[in-house]
């Protein structure tokens, strides 16, 4: 029986108490205290599980993890109050009164401790952990949360919200992971809160005695990670909650939305344009004006009255399609969907078993239940009449639920895989089970074709099933830079995969925003346009000559990118680390990164650093971390820990390049489905630092990579030795590029006119080398502004591509 035990004279809220009695299990401890139960789990090296509950039967269900603890060694010792659990990276201290927990690592160095008194406690059924703030102690994470980089003093909660046009502060947005990285003296930890009922986080705001998060039912059940760097935290996350699959390379291309594009004359027509213009795009979306009354798994007849042949005609231009999906089944006799679905009984529930009904875009409907496999299974099945048609792209919409009215009541009931939930716990989950739905369905329709998902709401985890865009910002600025920092968040919380959409959704971009924008969306992961039903054409072309010759230029050099990005991607999906990189993965300890002023640049890749500039300023402050770094339009050399003034005309976005990268790159082209280059372009920048890239290639389409259909090689580049090596390739799949073309940049004054590559002295040539074109000479810039985009001599090589290791040496 447990007793009353209070942390405040009044009894208002009640602490779990003091340890009574524990056993030692095989993962680690159970136990009970005062007035809960615990169990503490070892998962790995250095990641331990927390779980207090009030009640005996704990629940371990969870959507967001999906790896088991992995038997590692530890050791349980019982003295002074206080039991310690030690793995080789980590210890816990757990004082036995009242429970209460301090992490170590193996220099007994306190990285993260409950606040000694108030623990963790409840008041009613919410139930908090609170931690001491460390000196110093920032914040970074959580997702997709506005405000800084640094959220300290801020206070956040996840509850799965759909908000058109949100104020630029506002909160909460679509998708919930609550997933932080704490950062102090030289030490840095994540924390993961895996419940999904409404959860709140306190990052030292309005007080400053602790960090805490809370959950407003359900037990607190949190993972601590330690280890040494960001990036493997991040890394150590994604273990826990999973990883993505590779993407189809086409949807790492230009992705043109509108709501809606119509008749399909008009998709034909924007497709077509590219084509003319020489822009590249891979993709074009249908938005809800496709279907038949938005009903979904329907086309409007009058519009689109040949679907199959649209379709077709696209995939001739080289583009494929994306398809919106709605949750709403609309309430209509003889409508396929609600019939089956009433047949099937698959809709989302009120506790007396009567379906629910929200209003939405098809008027009054019925929301399948995805928490249910059969329904998921349902899913499946409807998706057919898009998978049958060559459709590959899902674009899961309204997920969160979004109904008319905004207030889905909280009663309703939800099958949760059969733990019976109600929207309280089954909100914030419900949007990444529909794009688990898509995903797996539309995989297990076309086997062996990868599949790309798009979605607004999601949870942790929902890497596994889909990309995430940051749902309807707004056309201005400060939107502009918030996104970015959305992505770079997201990334954080293990969402790699991820965007805006840039142009702004809502209101109307001028040309120089709309210029600004795909220049810094070029560095995103996902690369979208999209923008608002009744506003203006927000094509590149749309907004004159200039801004299509800048849109042209920076799509171009994604594309030319692609070998470097398609790594970056495989990164992710191997290790889970993002592909934009916000500085405070790499730099956590440097207080520059966390100035407004710098806060939202980023590493694109490894080795690309990317300084988002708002639209109409001319030049602005960048920041150059520790090492080294190059402009990288005309290869000029900054050295790190300072702070430059950047010329930033509108067509140049300030980018650079890190000392002894390593980017691989190739020709232009207009559609990645269409790729014909043979040639890739490795650029080397001369550096003192050793430096590998992992270079990866694959068809970009199927799943036989994961049968060893691969092409990978390490290259690296050796300064001591004065040389670069690319190992033997590794993996059954034959790379597309028969030749390589190294380029050497900032290494003149170290080479002669002559370089070895394997046991051949070769002749090195030079060319004057541009990454992008000049633009025209638009009113009002002066010439003299637009003239160091490029670099002169640069020296480069040819060689073959072979498959062996190649050796390339100097004097
Ligand atoms: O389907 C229409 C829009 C879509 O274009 C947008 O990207 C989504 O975030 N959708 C929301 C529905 C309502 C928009 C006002």
């Amino acid at each position: 029986m447990l007793t009353q035990q209070t942390i405040t004279t009044s009894g208002l809220s009640q602490h779990c108490g003091k340890i009574t009695q524990y056993e030692r299990t095989p993962y680690g401890m159970m136990g009970t205290t005062e007035n809960a139960f615990f169990k503490i789990s070892v998962v790995q090296e250095g990641i331990f599980k927390i779980h207090l509950s009030k009640f005996e039967e704990l629940d371990e269900h969870s959507y967001a993890v999906i790896s088991k603890p992995m038997g590692i060694d530890f050791t349980i010792v019982d003295k002074n109050g206080s039991l310690e659990i030690h793995t080789e990276k980590l210890s816990l201290f757990l004082k036995k009164d009242p429970f209460t927990v301090i992490f170590k690592n193996s220099n007994e160095e306190i990285i993260n401790e409950d606040d000694a008194a108030l623990g963790t406690s409840w008041i009613g059924e919410q139930v908090s952990t609170y931690k001491k703030l460390q000196k110093g102690e920032r914040f970074v994470g959580l997702g997709e949360k506005t405000g800084p980089l640094d959220r300290k003093g801020h206070g956040y909660q996840n509850w799965n919200t759909d908000h058109f046009g949100y104020p630029p502060d506002s909160d909460p947005l679509y998708c919930t992971t609550p997933f932080y990285i704490g950062i102090h003296n030289g030490l840095s930890y994540g924390i993961f809160l895996d419940n999904s009922h409404k959860t709140h986080f306190n990052f030292g705001a309005s007080n400053r005695r602790f960090s805490s998060f809370s959950a407003d039912q359900g037990d607190m059940s949190y993972y601590f990670i330690h280890e040494e760097s960001v990036e493997e935290i991040i890394s150590s996350y994604t273990d826990l909650t999973g990883r993505m699959e590779l993407p189809p390379l086409w949807s790492l291309g230009y992705q043109q939305c509108r709501y809606s594009y119509r008749p399909d004359k008009e998709v034909l027509s924007v497709a077509k344009t590219f084509r003319d213009k020489e822009i590249p795009a891979d993709v074009i979306v249908l938005d809800i004006h496709h279907m038949e009354q938005y009903k979904i798994f329907t086309w409007d007849k009058k519009d689109f009255p040949d679907p199959e042949g649209m379709l077709k005609q696209l995939e001739d231009l080289g583009f494929k399609v994306v398809v919106i999906c709605d949750p709403g089944i609309k309430i209509e006799k003889g409508y396929d969907a609600y019939e089956s679905g009433l047949q099937q009984d698959v809709f989302v529930k009120f506790p007396d078993g009567s379906n629910y009904e929200g209003e939405v875009w098809p008027g009054w409907c019925h929301f399948p239940d995805f928490t249910k496999a059969s329904v998921r299974e349902w899913w499946a099945e409807k998706l057919k009449s898009y998978t049958d048609l060559g459709i590959e792209g899902f674009w899961n919409d309204m997920n969160e639920i979004a109904t008319w009215g905004q207030y889905l009541p909280e009663l309703i009931e939800f099958d949760f895989d059969g733990n019976k939930a109600t929207a309280r716990k089954g909100r914030n989950v419900y949007g990444m089970q529909m794009a688990k739905s898509a995903y797996e369905g539309a995989k297990q329709n076309t086997p062996n074709k990868r599949i790309f998902n798009l979605t607004r709401a999601g949870f942790s985890g929902i890497q596994r099933y889909a990309a995430v865009w940051t749902g309807d910002n707004v056309a201005d600025d400060e939107h502009m830079l918030l996104g970015v920092r959305l992505v770079n968040s997201l990334g954080m919380a293990g969402v790699a995969f991820a965007g805006y959409d840039i142009g702004g959704f809502a209101g109307e971009a001028d040309s120089q925003l709309f210029a600004r924008w795909i220049s810094i969306g070029a560095f995103a992961p996902f690369f979208r346009g999209h923008s608002m039903i009744n506003s203006r054409d927000s094509e590149p072309w749309a907004y004159g000559e200039e801004v299509e010759e800048i849109s042209r230029n920076y799509i171009n050099l994604r594309y030319q990118m692609m070998p470097y990005i398609y790594s970056a991607f495989h990164q992710a999906h191997e290790k889970g680390i993002p592909v934009a990189r916000s500085l405070a993965i790499y730099y956590p300890h440097d207080a520059k990164i966390y100035s407004p002023l710098y806060e939202n640049q980023y590493l694109f890749g490894s080795d690309i650093l990317v300084a988002p500039v708002a639209s109409k300023v001319n030049l602005a402050k960048v920041y150059f971390p520790e090492g080294e770094w190059y402009d990288i339009f005309n290869d000029t050399h900054y050295s790190g820990n300072q702070e430059i003034i950047a010329e930033c005309p509108i067509e140049r976005l300030p980018v650079y390049v890190k000392a002894s990268a390593i980017l691989p790159m190739q020709d232009k082209l207009q559609s990645l489905t269409n790729n014909k280059n043979q040639t890739l372009h490795l650029h080397i920048y001369s550096g003192s630092k050793e430096n590998t890239f992992n270079y990866y290639e694959d068809d970009g389409n199927t799943f036989e990579y994961v049968n060893g259909a691969i092409y990978q090689r390490s290259i690296s580049l050796k300064p001591s030795e004065k040389q670069i090596i690319l190992t033997e390739k590794s993996g059954s799949y034959k790379s597309q590029y028969k030749k390589i073309k190294l380029y050497l940049h900032g290494f003149s004054g170290q080479l002669k006119d002559k370089i070895k590559v394997n046991q051949t002295t070769i002749p090195i040539l030079k060319e004057d080398f541009k990454f992008m074109d000049q633009i025209s000479n638009f009113d009002p810039l002066p010439m003299s502004d637009r003239i160091c985009l490029q670099v002169e001599n640069l020296p480069f090589i040819e060689i073959e591509n072979q498959n062996e290791e190649i050796l390339v040496s100097w004097a």
